[in-house]
């Protein structure tokens, strides 16, 4: 397996105007002619260069011609996914045919089929798997598609752009043509092909525009699809008025299928969904899969120009356009909904698995410098800390300017493939700023530590933040240069009142902040909003974190107060179990929980996120070593310790929140089931039977998936085995045949902490809801068994690790990219314990060894024992 480099990149030789496609659409086989107009770029020198196309080993050519001459097999070679022809004229039309088997297409990358639709998946490499062509982000062409299918079966056929003409063959099929007038990489390029519903609906630009909606799934889920609708008009009002950007297409289209690596991909005008990210209704979804919708959506439609109109010049350009686009969908997701929860949901993301990332092996820049397998790079860090780095520019300048950058940015580079430097000299170009520095968030990996330390002289009133910064090495970074970052502070008094609000900038490695005229030594905020992606450390008493819990007026930050706080006394209650003491829950924690609980005036939603203890997965990434069971048994303790010391204010928060009301999925309604179901999560802890009738009767009364589901799992999570099978055993005949519900249900049981799970995974895998070629389904048993169920993935005796191994070996087969993200858990190794971490290490050495291992495991894997 070759190592790709960042500094080898190289121009194309060859440039595509034009592409024209024909799909013969068949059971057995699909023939796939294109037809390309090729000519030689004039910007590179090199004229004599021989004509080098990517194809995929296993794809058969069954027809060569140049300018409609045949090609000897001598006229070209074939090697390892490349096709190579000499002796090419300047200009001419490559003709070449392919044979396709998509049925037998099991890594759901390039043509495959999804509950008998035919359907596509190009981002990043997978058009190389469809025909021979330059399949790289910076060769841009015009795309003419025709698709020939049998008409009763594949009734509806689909590719980018819009439909020029249309027609029947005899024998029962028909043919539709599609043209797109955008020039776009081939990695845009999507087709489906099958029966499908539609929801139709339609949007005027602000210029005038009208465009059709069109939203496609099977005909049983017709009735899931409005909030995916809504939304998308939602989000293309939000761009044009925040962003000024206008869709440029007289249909958009989105298509739900079930079969899907990731969650959508933002192919020109066609969409293509995993079910997970679309389909969306009271009954069968929760909040949290109706806001995923929400936000996948609008992320995709928000590539339409972030993405597609201005693309990557290059791979290692991934978060030009996905930090850019997921900055900008969480900044739509947060003026749909309540901002600051948005903030805390993504942050507690990005310092739960972003923050791991960074620390392990895999750790990588967001520009990273070179790779094995581009599948491995669509990572937290490349999305999540890339979106953080679009945040600071946008803190930096302000909305203004910033708006500005971003307007520079489409206008100059409209129609091209370029990158993330491109990106800031748009940003330097309209502040005037020299952003060189900032840059090192492209370059350079790791979590930045700050670490703060205050001084306050009472004579002068002067109070000075020193602030040093810091970052650990990564692999092939020992030595990291200071960052450019904005650093958002408040100081308050002890009462809480504000004396001072701003923003400073770091620069240096260690840099230092004088305030005069403060009266008292003031309690700092530090960090407002999570102004940089950083840890920060500051020496608070509990009484200052209680403080700022109570007044802080930033509302993050009176969460992160709280977190703060709860993340010190569960350390605490780590060492004590260590050290077989008794474990104890702090009074001035209840005291501050039950003001929290008991007032009224509070915003239930954000109530509901101080009072979540933070997950295991948070404390391990916290911890130096990662102690799982420590960590289990001392956040058990405190969830059962303020369960019991706070029952009566749980059982009162909860019926205040019960209002009876029925569903909506906005904000409000959204917080007032969060925090009642997190009330109900408490009461169980308390572990009284009263409790579990409660949640047994929420279970049968409720007329909405999240009551319901939160309902199922208190209850399947408990030590009350038989009404655990018994509403397990209700739910599965309930819901049987909606296949996302049944992924919830596989989920609550693998991630159920109590005896015994490896061996109900294990007999869910032989269930026939379960489908091992289903990413879906691999996600909601093996993902939610190794990522969420930590105690037992983590039993001492290694079981879990063999299982975890055993089935990657399995997937890797079949499906290296999802193969690829399950085997996560275990590169984490070095963490662990040494009893721990030799096992673990052993399963990965015990891949290592064996012969054939995609690109994908063979990278995580190798980089994992380094
Ligand atoms: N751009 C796609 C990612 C596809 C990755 C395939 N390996 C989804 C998104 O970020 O919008
Ligand atoms: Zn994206």
């Amino acid at each position: 397996h070759e190592t790709i480099y960042l500094e080898d990149y190289q121009p194309p030789a060859w440039l595509i105007s034009h592409t024209e496609l024909r799909f013969e659409l068949e059971e057995e086989q699909t023939l796939v002619r294109a037809q390309l107009r090729i000519q030689a770029n004039p910007a590179v020198a090199d004229k004599r260069k021989p004509l080098e196309l990517f194809g995929d080993e296993g794809m058969e050519l069954s027809r060569l011609c140049i300018d409609g001459q045949i090609l000897e097999a001598s006229d070209y070679q074939r090697e390892a996914g490349c096709l190579r022809i000499n002796n090419v004229p300047e200009s001419f039309t490559l003709e070449c045919v392919t044979r396709l088997l998509p049925h037998e297409n099991t890594a759901l990358e390039g043509l495959y089929k999804s509950d008998g639709m035919f359907c596509t998946q190009c981002e990043a490499e997978g058009f190389r798997r469809i025909t021979f062509f330059p399949d790289r982000p910076d060769v841009m062409s015009i795309f003419r598609t025709t698709l020939v299918a049998d008409k009763a079966r594949y009734p509806v056929l689909l590719s980018n752009g819009n439909p020029v003409d249309t027609g029947e063959d005899g024998e029962g099929r028909h043919w539709v043509t599609w043209d797109d007038p955008w020039p776009k990489p081939s990695y845009l390029f999507a087709l489906v092909a099958g029966d499908l519903a539609l929801l139709e609906d339609h949007y005027t630009t602000t210029s005038g525009r009208e465009v059709a909606l069109r939203i496609y799934a099977e005909r049983k889920d017709l009735d899931k699809l409005d909030y995916a609708m809504q939304s998308l008009k939602n989000a293309m009002r939000w761009d044009e008025e925040v962003y000024g950007r206008e869709y440029d297409l007289d249909i958009y289209m989105i298509v739900a299928v079930d079969f899907f690596n990731m969650g959508a991909m933002e192919n020109k005008g066609l969409n293509i969904f995993n079910t997970s990210c679309v389909l969306a209704h009271p009954r069968t979804t929760t909040d949290q899969g109706f806001q995923r919708v929400e936000g996948v959506v609008a992320h995709e439609y928000f590539h339409n120009w972030s993405g597609n109109r201005v693309t990557c010049r290059d791979w290692f350009q991934l978060s030009l356009k996905e930090g850019f686009t997921v900055f900008r969908d969480a900044e739509f997701s947060a003026d749909m909904n309540s901002r600051t929860v948005k903030r805390i949901e993504d942050v507690t993301l990005l310092r739960t698995a972003q923050f791991a990332e960074d620390a392990g092996p895999m750790a990588h820049p967001v520009r990273p410098e070179s790779y094995m397998e581009i599948s491995n790079f669509y990572t937290l860090t490349v999305y999540e800390k890339g979106a953080e780095v679009v945040r600071m520019l946008h803190t930096l300048l302000g909305a203004e300017l910033f708006r500005k950058g971003s307007d520079l940015y489409f206008e100059r580079h409209d129609g091209q493939a370029v990158t993330t430097d491109d990106f800031v000299a748009a940003m330097e170009q309209v502040s005037g700023r020299d952003l060189s520095q900032f840059k090192r968030w492209y370059s350079q990996a790791g979590t930045p530590r700050l670490q703060v330390h205050d001084d306050y002289d009472p004579q002068s009133g002067e109070y000075c933040l020193t602030v040093r910064q810091s970052c650990p090495p990564s692999p092939g970074q020992d030595h990291k240069q200071p960052y450019q970052l904005p650093l958002s502070v408040g100081l308050l008094a002890e009462d809480g009142t504000e004396l001072y609000t701003g923003m400073l900038e770091l620069t240096e490695e260690e840099q230092q902040f004088r305030f005069d005229n403060i009266a008292r030594r003031p309690v700092p905020s530090l960090l407002r909003g999570f102004s940089a992606p950083v840890k920060l450390e500051y020496d608070y008493t509990d009484e200052q974190l209680l403080m700022l819990l109570r007044h802080d007026s930033d509302g993050f930050n009176r969460w992160d107060a709280g977190q703060r706080l709860c993340i010190r006394l569960l350390q605490e209650q780590m060492l004590r179990y260590r050290d077989g003491l008794a474990m104890s829950c702090s009074e001035a924690l209840v005291i501050a929980w039950r003001q929290l609980l008991t007032d009224e005036s509070l915003d239930p939603a954000m109530v509901a996120q101080c009072l979540r203890l933070p997950s295991e997965a948070q404390l391990g990434e916290l911890a130096e070593r990662i102690d799982v069971t420590a960590i289990h048994e001392a956040r058990e303790f405190m969830r059962k310790a303020l369960a019991q010391a706070l029952e009566q204010e749980w059982l009162q928060a909860y019926q205040r929140c019960d209002t009876g009301d029925d569903y909506t999925a906005d904000a409000e309604a959204i917080g007032r089931r969060s925090l009642k179901n997190l009330a109900l999560s408490y009461l169980m802890a308390a572990g009284r039977e009263p409790w579990l009738e409660l949640a047994r009767q929420q279970y049968e009364q409720s007329d909405n998936m999240t009551d319901q589901l939160a309902a199922l799992t208190l209850v399947a999570h408990s030590e009350f085995r038989e009404t655990a099978d018994e509403l397990l055993q209700a739910f599965y005949q309930q819901w049987q045949h909606e296949s996302l519900v049944m992924n919830q249900w596989l989920a609550v049981q693998a991630s159920d902490p109590t005896e015994g799970a490896l061996q109900r995974v294990n007999s869910l895998a032989q269930h026939p809801v379960f489908d091992a070629r289903n990413p879906n389904k691999l996600r909601s048993l093996i993902g939610a068994f190794c990522g969420q169920n930590l105690a037992s993935f983590h039993a001492e005796d290694g079981s879990g690790y063999v299982w975890l191994a055993d089935w990657i070996l399995t997937l890797d087969r079949q499906n290296p990219q999802v193969a690829s993200r399950l085997l996560t858990p275990l590169t984490r190794w070095k963490r662990y314990d040494q009893g721990r971490a030799a096992q673990m290490q052993a399963q990965l050495q015990r891949m290592m060894d064996t012969a054939e291992l995609s690109a994908d495991v063979y990278e995580v894997v190798s980089k994992s024992l380094v």
